[in-house]
């Protein structure tokens, strides 16, 4: 069903508190924790705890969930006292994205190019 934990799932594993992670920040839905390969001073990711594939899937299943997570993304940006940052969803195995639990990037604390790579 939309929603549960899925087994197979890491990021569900660390919401659960049986993967270890540096969470910065948790809410009734959505928990913020340090990417393990960060690629700026800032890259932490803010997950919903409900399993949802993608950015496209959360948005579609549950848009009021996805505005919680678009929400601590700013509360995550605060926090690091960030000015500027950047949100990423990578959508789909073609973008880049290798954990299928929706999550968005928050990269900050040095300048960023654009296009990204
Ligand atoms: P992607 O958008 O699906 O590629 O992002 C997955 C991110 O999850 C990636 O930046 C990894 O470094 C990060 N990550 C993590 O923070 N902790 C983990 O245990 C694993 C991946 I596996």
């Amino acid at each position: 069903m939309a929603g549960e934990p899925q087994e197979d799932c890491l990021f569900c594993k660390i919401v659960a508190g049986q993967v270890p992670a540096t969470i910065v920040r948790e809410t009734e839905t959505t928990v913020a924790f340090r990417d393990i390969n960060p690629q700026a001073p800032t890259h932490v990711l803010v997950i919903p705890k409900a399993h949802h594939k993608d950015a496209a899937t959360l948005a579609a299943e549950a848009p009021e969930l996805a505005a919680d997570v678009l929400r601590e993304t700013r509360a995550v940006a605060d926090e690091d006292q960030l000015d500027s940052y950047r949100v990423v969803f990578n959508t789909g195995a073609g973008a880049g994205q290798t954990v299928f639990h929706a999550h968005a990037h928050v990269v900050g604390g040095r300048g960023l190019a654009w296009p990204p790579g």
